[in-house]
């Protein structure tokens, strides 16, 4: 088991734009399962490569919600690799967004509610599928960090400048509690 620091706005690594995995080895597995340890300790749904801080096409997918404590968590972790939009509805829903690059703020970001999907596995065997729901909400969060894009961007600039300033005020919170 290994838990990797994870990224958080403003560092510049959030930015770059991931490369395409072409070598599916032992590296990469072990990769996967660091990320899953990542995600589940954070704890989060998603969690993509870059953050923490390798910029390739992965991302990890795990829409369980956490056990109550004591009980054995019931898991069901999904892994996508070079992942592509193939299509999406005109239709957008909102979906209140968290992320674990920036921490404790949420706001509400509209996306396509369907989306038809295309990926590789850990093993490098090709998929696609019709998504919807909150999986379709996920992925396509953790694909924009792909292409160096946060939820935040998705926002007007007052509410980004707001949720910003709320992130910093936090910030200097757990300062000076951890002081
Ligand atoms: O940082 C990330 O990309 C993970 C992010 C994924 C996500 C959440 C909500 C909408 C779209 C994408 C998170 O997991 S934030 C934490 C979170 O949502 C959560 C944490 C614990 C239990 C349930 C949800
Ligand atoms: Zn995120």
């Amino acid at each position: 088991m290994a838990i990797r620091p994870i990224y958080e706005t403003p560092d510049p690594i959030l930015r770059q734009i991931s490369k395409p995995v072409e070598t599916f080895d032992d590296e990469l597995k072990t990769l996967v399962s660091d990320m899953f340890d990542t995600m589940y300790a954070a704890p989060g749904i998603g969690l993509a490569a870059v953050q923490v801080g390798v910029p390739i096409r992965l991302l990890v997918i795990d829409l369980q919600e956490p056990e109550e404590e004591g009980g054995e968590p019931v898991r069901d972790p999904n892994v996508f690799i070079n992942p592509e939009v193939l299509w999406h509805s005109d239709t957008e829903v909102p979906y209140t967004e968290g992320c674990l690059s920036v921490p404790e703020q949420y706001a509400e970001v509209m996306r396509p509610d369907r989306i038809r999907a295309k990926w590789q596995d850990e093993t490098g065997q090709a998929h696609e599928r019709d998504i919807e729901g909150l999986l379709a909400v996920c992925l396509q969060h953790e694909m924009d960090h792909l292409n160096g894009v946060l939820f935040i961007d998705h926002l007007s600039r007052l509410k980004r400048d707001m949720l910003l300033k709320k992130l910093a005020k936090w910030r200097k919170e757990q300062q000076q509690k951890a002081a």
